[in-house]
């Protein structure tokens, strides 16, 4: 059946039933999924800069609006203040997340060309869900046990920041003593000392997720537990009680979280901080390599029975791989950027049988905060880009090291372990959003996000 022969029938056998497009916006903390959502949503409302979203540009989307989300008992996503932030006299970016969120835009849009005379104006429903990164994590440790989980834990552990310590301190208790509770609370206050650390030096994989953001769970048993050296536990020990709640933190909230926002999701966008794992050095790359298969390998079928049953064969159609905040770079770099992030998720995406799904790989700013200049550098022009340092408000021109065109370059070290790159440094600066003065009907700057969402969602308007 053609494509308008498909789109007619579907009309006529469900005059009434709107299309609605789940949207998954995936990544890790500090990934840029509240700014991506954010600038996503205002370029769809003003669509001024996005002439690659086909439906934007030759006008079919006739007006773009927020309206009630479906769900009720989710907090509304924060577009107004986080725009807000975005675009204030002296803006800002809007804070970490620490809870769940959803948004829903409606577009109203007339079909062009063939169909312009056949139907009517049509609306399409856009649902997205923000959370907190940290969570996403989660997902990998679906399918371990807890003495596969303290295992791989505790590997990760040595040399990481505050790792030793806490090996120390678990080394010095006895995993089958009988559960005392100051023991257990003090275990899982050394190692989620240890999962902070590790973050803030730029690694990845820091399970448990909400070890680091435990909002009001706090305190509660399902969060008092760690990783300990040994297997075998008797009755009612430390250890026992530790793999019992390891198990309670999967069913109690892991598994609600996926199964209430992955399972319905159509269309996905994978978003990494590629420019930020390279800048932490070879060993948080190659942690990100290793978080995001654990993650995307849960969208394999039949890896695991809860999974399974909750995409029921529902596969996720179109998956795209973005690289964010490419305005740290000059779009002659752009390429490396792409196949740098292309060749990181290459093995978690074939390992996760996307097959049949569309996949992508792109280099995308949701936030241009940079303009591009050519500076002359010791007789060599060099592509740099220019804007406002977080820091000190102060403007300055960056370079952030030259990328290989060769991904292997760098993913081949970081995978043998080497401690620093060789041939370059890569720097990062944090740079301020710029001060906007927008022209009616344009969104707010960004690089490729009209591209992402033609890619995304453009066959469905
Ligand atoms: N230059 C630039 N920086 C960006 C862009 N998007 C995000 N950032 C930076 O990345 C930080 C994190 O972005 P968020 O959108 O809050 O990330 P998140 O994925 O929602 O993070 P969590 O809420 O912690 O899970 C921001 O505070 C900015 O510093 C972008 O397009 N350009
Ligand atoms: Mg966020």
């Amino acid at each position: 059946m053609s494509w308008a022969a498909a789109e007619i029938t579907d009309t006529l056998t469900h005059p009434f039933a709107e299309p609605v497009i789940r949207l998954g916006v995936t990544g890790l903390s500090r990934a840029g999924k509240t700014v991506f959502i954010t600038s996503l949503v205002a370029n769809l409302m003003d669509r001024g800069r996005m002439p690659q979203l086909a439906a934007a540009a030759n006008g079919a989307i006739t007006a773009a609006y927020l309206q009630p989300q479906p769900d009720d008992t989710i907090p509304r996503f924060a577009y107004e203040a986080n725009l807000g932030c975005l675009t204030a006299p002296d803006p800002k970016w809007p804070d970490s997340t620490d809870r769940i969120s959803e948004l829903r835009l409606s577009l109203r849009v007339q079909p062009s060309g063939l169909l312009a005379g056949l139907s009517g104006p049509r609306t399409v429903h856009i649902d997205i869900v923000d959370y907190p990164g940290e969570w996403l994590l989660d997902l990998a440790l679906l399918d371990q046990s807890y003495a596969q989980w303290s295992a791989a834990a505790l590997t990760r552990a040595k040399g990481r920041p505050e790792g030793d310590a806490y090996l120390q301190q678990a080394q010095g208790v006895d995993a089958n003593s009988t559960l005392d509770e100051p023991t257990a609370q003090a275990l899982a206050t050394g190692f989620t000392s240890h999962l902070n650390a590790s973050r803030a030096a730029g690694f990845s994989d820091c399970t448990p997720g909400r070890f680091m953001l435990p909002g009001e769970l706090a305190g509660s048993p399902v969060l008092t537990f760690a990783p300990l050296p040994s297997e075998k536990f008797a009755r009612k020990s430390l250890g026992r009680e530790f793999e019992r709640r390891f198990e309670s933190y999967k069913h109690n909230i892991v598994r609600p979280f996926f199964r209430d926002h992955f399972a319905k999701i159509d269309r996905q966008i994978v978003l990494v901080d590629v420019l930020g794992a390279i800048h932490a050095g070879p060993a948080a790359l190659d942690d990100l390599r290793n978080a995001m298969a654990g993650i995307l390998g849960a969208f394999r079928p039949g890896r695991n029975a809860f999974l399974t049953r909750i995409f029921q064969g529902k596969r996720v159609e179109k998956i795209l791989f973005a690289a964010t905040k490419a305005d740290h770079l000059h779009h002659s770099q752009h390429p490396q950027l792409t196949a740098i992030t292309q060749a990181l998720l290459r093995e978690a995406s074939d390992r996760a049988d996307f097959a049949g799904a569309k996949t992508a790989a792109m280099s995308i700013a949701a936030l241009r905060t940079t303009v591009e200049n050519t500076v002359d550098h010791a007789g060599k022009p060099i592509d740099v880009v220019r804007g406002r340092l977080l820091e000190t408000g102060k403007q300055a021109a960056f370079y952030p090291g030259d990328l290989p065109d060769d991904p292997a370059h760098l993913l081949s070290p970081a995978r043998a372990g080497a401690d620093k790159w060789l041939d370059a440094d890569y720097a990062v600066m944090r740079f301020a959003p710029a001060p906007l003065t927008l022209r009616p009907g344009d969104g707010p700057p960004h690089i490729r996000l009209d591209k992402a969402a033609q890619f995304l969602f453009g066959d469905k308007l």
